[in-house]
Parts: C-alpha cells; sequence; structure tokens
C-alpha cells in the first residue's frame, strides 16, 4: 500500500490507495488531521514476517522457534529442511495450518455454545428477555437432534408440547459439545454421499470440544508428524464446526431470534447520524445485540434521548453483530472490519458496545481521542486499557444490562465535541436471506422448492452459485478484491451467496439491490433476478451462518437433476481479502464438503510446497471440493467460473447454456 509523504515518524496511509470506498478514504483522511493511527497506518509500518506468512516457523516449544525458509531457487532434489526435532517443512505447516482451524472452530462454536446455554435459559423461562421466538423453526430443527415433535396417545398422534420440546432441543444441542460417545448429529443432514466419504476418511466429528482439544494434543511437541494424519484431525475439526458449532449457533439463534427473511435498509458509515444518540455493536454474538436493540427502540429510550438534546437513537453494526441486527431488525450496518476505528472517528459515536471476535486492541486508543464510551461486556474479552468500561453481560439480568449501556450513551451525547464529520455515503441493501427464503423466492408464487433454482442452473440462465464470504485484510485494497471477484462472477452469470465481512461490503457498493442486476449481470442472471425481484447478490447473514450456505447447497442437491453431492454442483467458494482463523476452519470444510475453494492474498501453506499440493490437489480425490490461492482477483473469479463450467460438463448440461446465450444474442439482434 502506498503512503503519504511526510518528514519524520511513522508512515501515513494514502486513502485513495488504502480502499476502494470513499466513506472510508474520508475517515482516514481525518484520522491523519486529528493525529488519531489507524490500522492502514500500522499496516505500512508493521511488515509482516515472510516466514511465519508461508506457514514454516514453527514454535510449539522452547528448542524454537525453527524457521525453515525455503531455500532460494526452490527446493531441487530431496527437501532436507528440518527442525531441531527433525519436524520438516510439511509436518510444520501442516500443524500450523490445523491450529489455525482449531482457533477458528473454538471462535464459532464457542460463540454456538453461550447461544445454546441462552436458549436453555429461555426454554426454562428463566429470563423475561429471551423466548422461543419461532416455534415452526423449532418443529423443523427438533427431528435432526433425535427430538420428537409429536406423542403417541392412545393410538392417536398428538403434537408435543412446544415447552417440552424447546427443552430436549436445547439439551440434546448443549449435548453436541462435550458428549462421550457416537458423532455428530447433523452430519446426516448432508447428502448421503459425503456423509459417507466423511465415514470413508474416518473424519466423523465425534463432539465438538473433543476435536478442538484433539488438535492442541496431536500439535504439542512429538505427537502427531505426518502432514495427512494432521489434516484429517483439521478435516475433523473444521466439520464439527460447519456441521456442528456454526450450524447449531445459526438453527438456535434464529429459534430464539426469529429466521431471517429478505428487507431493508441501508449499509456504510453514512448511516450514523449527527443529530442522534449513536451506538455502535461490534462482534459477534447477537444475544446481547438482540437485547440492546429493544431497549434502544423503547419508547421509554427514545424520551430519555431527547430529554438529553438528541433527536432519537441511532443504532449502527459493524462486523458479524452487524449481520445478525440486519437480517432480523433491518439496523443498518455502519462497516465491515476495517472501518471499526473509523466509525469512533467521526467524533459521533457516543458508545461502541464489543463483545467477542475481530475488536481491534487499538479501538481503547482510538475512543481516548474522542467523547466515545467503549464498553466490553463479554467475561472472555476485556481490554486492558483504563477507559474501557466492562459492564458484563449477563443472560438472566439482559435487559438491566442493555438498559444500563443505553442510558450510559445517551448520557453521554452532551459531552460530544462539536468537530463531528460523518462521511455522507451509505447504499440501500436487501438483505436477510437464508435456506427457507431462498426456497420461497425461486420456487414461485405457488410452491417453496429449489426445483425453479435448479432448473434455471440446468437450463444455463444461471451460470452457477459462488459462495463469497470472509473478512478484510488491511494488505489487500479494502474491499476492492471483494467487489471485483463479485462483479466478475454476476457479469459471468453465477449468483452469489454472501456472508460476514463480504456480505458487508457488496451492500456498501450497492450490489444487494435488485436494481443492481441490470447494470452489472449477465443476461441470464439478469433476467432471472428482475422475474423474482432479488438481487443477484444474496446476504445470507454472519460468519456462522455460512451453514445457511452448507444448507443450501444440500437442497439444491435434494431438489434434483444436479448431481448427488455438493461436489457434483456448478458451485464455488471464496474468500478474497480473508484474515482471520476463522476463515481457515470455513474454508476447510467448504472444501471437505466438496467446494472448490479460492483464498486471495496468500495461504500459510506457500512454504511447504508437498502439504501445498495436497490441499490443492489430493483434496479433490476424496471429498471433491479443495483449495486454491491466488493474488488476482479477476483471475480469482475465472478460476472459480472454470471449475463451475467443469462441473456443468460432467452434468451434461454445458450445451444448455450454450443455446439460452445463443437465445439472447438473437433476442438482442430482433430487437435491434
Ligand atoms: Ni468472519 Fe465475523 Fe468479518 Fe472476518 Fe471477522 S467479522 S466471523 S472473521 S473480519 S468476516
Amino acid at each position: 500500500m502506498a503512503e503519504v509523504k511526510k518528514d519524520k515518524g511513522p508512515k501515513l496511509a494514502d486513502p485513495i490507495e488504502s480502499t476502494i470506498d470513499l466513506a472510508t478514504q474520508e475517515m482516514i483522511t481525518r484520522s491523519h488531521k486529528l493525529g488519531v493511527e489507524t490500522v492502514f497506518d500500522r499496516a505500512l509500518n508493521m511488515k509482516q514476517c515472510n516466514i511465519g506468512l508461508q506457514g514454516i516457523c514453527c514454535k510449539n516449544c522452547a528448542m524454537g522457534p525453527c524457521r525453515l525458509p525455503l531455500p532460494k531457487g526452490g527446493i531441487e532434489g530431496e527437501d532436507t529442511r528440518k527442525g531441531l526435532c527433525g519436524a520438516t517443512a510439511n509436518t510444520i505447516a501442516a500443524r500450523n495450518f490445523i491450529r489455525m482451524i482449531a482457533g477458528g472452530a473454538a471462535a464459532h462454536s464457542d460463540h454456538g455454545r453461550s447461544v445454546a446455554e441462552v436458549f436453555m435459559a429461555a426454554a426454562r423461562k428463566e429470563s423475561d428477555a429471551y423466548t422461543i421466538k419461532d416455534t415452526e423453526k423449532l418443529l423443523a430443527v427438533a427431528p435432526h437432534l433425535g427430538v420428537a415433535v409429536t406423542v403417541e396417545v392412545d393410538g392417536e398422534t398428538l403434537d408435543r408440547d412446544i415447552d417440552e420440546i424447546a427443552l430436549e432441543v436445547g439439551e440434546k444441542a448443549l449435548n453436541e459439545w462435550g458428549k462421550a460417545d457416537g458423532e455428530l448429529l447433523y452430519l446426516k443432514r448432508a447428502p448421503q454421499p459425503l456423509y459417507e466419504k466423511w465415514e470413508k476418511y474416518g473424519v466423523k466429528p465425534r463432539n465438538i470440544d473433543r476435536e478442538i482439544v484433539e488438535i492442541m494434543h496431536r500439535t504439542h511437541m512429538g505427537v502427531d508428524q505426518d502432514y495427512k494424519n494432521l489434516i484429517k484431525q483439521g478435516t475433523r475439526a473444521c466439520l464439527a464446526d460447519g456441521w456442528g458449532g456454526s450450524m447449531l449457533a445459526t438453527d438456535l439463534q434464529d429459534i430464539l431470534f426469529g429466521t431471517p427473511y429478505p428487507l431493508q435498509s441501508e449499509a456504510n458509515l453514512g448511516v450514523m447520524k449527527k443529530d442522534h444518540v449513536n451506538i455502535i455493536i461490534h462482534g459477534h454474538e447477537p444475544v446481547l445485540s438482540e437485547v440492546i436493540v429493544a431497549v434502544a427502540q423503547s419508547q421509554e429510550m427514545i424520551d430519555y434521548a431527547k430529554s438529553k438534546g438528541a433527536n432519537g437513537i441511532q443504532l449502527g453494526g459493524i462486523c458479524c453483530t452487524a449481520n445478525e441486527m440486519l437480517q432480523r431488525h433491518g439496523v443498518p450496518t455502519a462497516g465491515n472490519y476495517l472501518q471499526q476505528e473509523l466509525a469512533i472517528i467521526t467524533g459521533a459515536c457516543d458508545a461502541m458496545v464489543v463483545d467477542i471476535q475481530c475488536i481491534f486492541q487499538n479501538l481503547a486508543n482510538v475512543a481516548k481521542c474522542f467523547h466515545t464510551k467503549l464498553i466490553t461486556t463479554h467475561p472472555i474479552a476485556r481490554m486492558e486499557q483504563e477507559n474501557v468500561i466492562h459492564i458484563e453481560f449477563n443472560e438472566h439480568y439482559a435487559l438491566e444490562d442493555a438498559t444500563r449501556i443505553v442510558k450510559m450513551a445517551i448520557d453521554n451525547f452532551e459531552n460530544r465535541d462539536a468537530d463531528v464529520m460523518i462521511p455522507q455515503h451509505k447504499s440501500a441493501q436487501i438483505a436477510g436471506f437464508g435456506v427457507e427464503s431462498i426456497k420461497y423466492h425461486l420456487g414461485g408464487t405457488f410452491r417453496g422448492t429449489y426445483y425453479t433454482l435448479n432448473d434455471n442452473i440446468i437450463n444455463g440462465r444461471i451460470r452457477g452459485i459462488a459462495g463469497v464470504v470472509g473478512c478484510n485484510n488491511a494488505r489487500t485494497k479494502h474491499n476492492e478484491h471483494h467487489i471485483t471477484i463479485i462483479k466478475e462472477l454476476i457479469k459471468n452469470d453465477v449468483i452469489v451467496l454472501s456472508t460476514g465481512c463480504s456480505a458487508i461490503t457488496a451492500a456498501m457498493h450497492g450490489l444487494l439491490t435488485p436494481e443492481a442486476a441490470a447494470v452489472y449481470c449477465g443476461p441470464g442472471l439478469a433476467e432471472i433476478c428482475e422475474t423474482v425481484g432479488i438481487p443477484p447478490v444474496l446476504h445470507l447473514g454472519s460468519c456462522v451462518d455460512n451453514s445457511r450456505i452448507l444448507l443450501a447447497a444440500t437442497e439444491v442437491v435434494k431438489a434434483g437433476g444436479l448431481g448427488n453431492d455438493i461436489a457434483d454442483l456448478p458451485a464455488a467458494g471464496s474468500a478474497p481479502e480473508w484474515m482471520s482463523e476463522k476463515a481457515i476452519s470455513i474454508g476447510h470444510y467448504f472444501v471437505t464438503s466438496g467446494v472448490y475453494t479460492v483464498f486471495g492474498g496468500t495461504l500459510p501453506t506457500f512454504g511447504a510446497p508437498v502439504f501445498q499440493d495436497y490441499l490443492f490437489k489430493e483434496m479433490e480425490k476424496m471429498y471433491g471440493g479443495m483449495w486454491d490461492v491466488t493474488e488476482d482477483p479477476i483471475e480469482h473469479a475465472h478460476k472459480m467460473i472454470a471449475h463451475i463450467d467443469k462441473k456443468r460438463k460432467e452434468l451434461g448440461i454445458d450445451k444448455a447454456r450454450e443455446r439460452v446465450l445463443m437465445d439472447m444474442a438473437d433476442r438482442q439482434k430482433l430487437e435491434a
């Protein structure tokens, strides 16, 4: 990234080179004027360690760290690199890789566990803040956890009591983290051939916690030394994430807070309002944000805000909390991962409330320069700086906690400095898609099914399906790769399902509106979007909601005509600007669920070519999906399209698409 020229001190990021988003550019410029450092500046002043980046630094014991750089000119003949214990580059890279999976799977799954605990409190009616909201979803999920929804009485089948079902669902769900034997119950939701592959390769997770613990054991000094066996455990743990912790998080959140359905909102820093109390909620667990939304929208709090001179309360979300509040309540999105410091730099953020994951430690330093109250809420995620306020959130006193937080923000409104600058950039968005709503929208008026989607894939109007997900990364121009890749995909008639910060990016750049179809899509996809009234990019929620993508793909398989397994589908996955361990866990469960998955930038496998080859090539022979990586966003999109075309050919539907394209050209000729 280029820098701004100045005489001395740390380098400053060039706003235009740092991001393609105008609001972000304006805020970076303002940060320089005010002398507040952000991640964009730090990325210039901190060089990455090339050996760590390539995955070949082992620091799992105190004889190291052992660094195994690739010899200049590459490896000729035998690879003789080894650490003090003799660990090879492949072993070290595989150990590091699966430790990343452990970190990511732990983060998603621990989030899921918290939700399950709140779910239990709701089922036991111990909390006035939470109730079982979506009984339809409860009844749909129950059988997958082995919970009966009916009961036989005197030869008659009767509906079971909802409270009873909820209690049993909660117990069964919590059990998935630590049960003594058996396998994860949700694995059977996958297409049968995929389940059989997991069985064949011995990677079915036993329970969620165990697979993560076993990674820590196996990667301890002197335990597992075979990169193939190591990645096998990585596979178990990531499946425990995607088809376990994450899927449970999504299901239980939907039951507790409501299954999302498409709704309209806005995205980018411009959603903040100068004359309102602005509360920014950042993090991941909706158990906190749900109650804050309810409290902030109460007449009592709105009146209180008015009594303090504000015109109302404006909530805004950052990162996955943004997606959770958006998809269920239409709360606007203030920004994605790299914009968290910038929301405070507006000078209009009266409180930033954070829970877990993806939260910069530097937020406290930025908050110090403004009036913003920075509030941590989770016992496992605290900050050391003394300007940070900790209000520990407890599901049994959730309403009291949320009221205290909202009041604190309102009371802080009058402490604002006159110098407020909210960038006037925001875009309209339609979000809140899911397995259920795709069925409804693409199924036509009278039948909620996936057949219509399949028909349109088979006839070639839709070339294929892409899942574009994941973070921003300060080593990549903010948002640029997400947008370039997504635009290239939809231009080529590939419909995009998006989650996490990628979905926020798509929203910020106007791709989550039905109108975007006419501007950016190829003729086939444009026609579908127009007819059905959907955007070409469907926002499926937060990162734990990548489980929705797995289940949507399963529904497509079930609807028929496109093979028997996820691996048969003309589909591909992508994380253009990934940075977190969670992204590695997601990437690997996509791959081992049969999806060809391309990451942008780098992968921590570059330094171990044999291990990398195993991930990039051998995985396909086992699971049908495999890893890939490229720095070039256009090449990235075309790698995905090439895979989609390969699958279309294997399914024998490649010719259909040619006919559609010819029809289009003919039609255009006629119109001319
Ligand atoms: Ni996902 Fe959510 Fe964003 Fe990346 Fe972080 S917010 S869980 S990890 S940065 S997409």
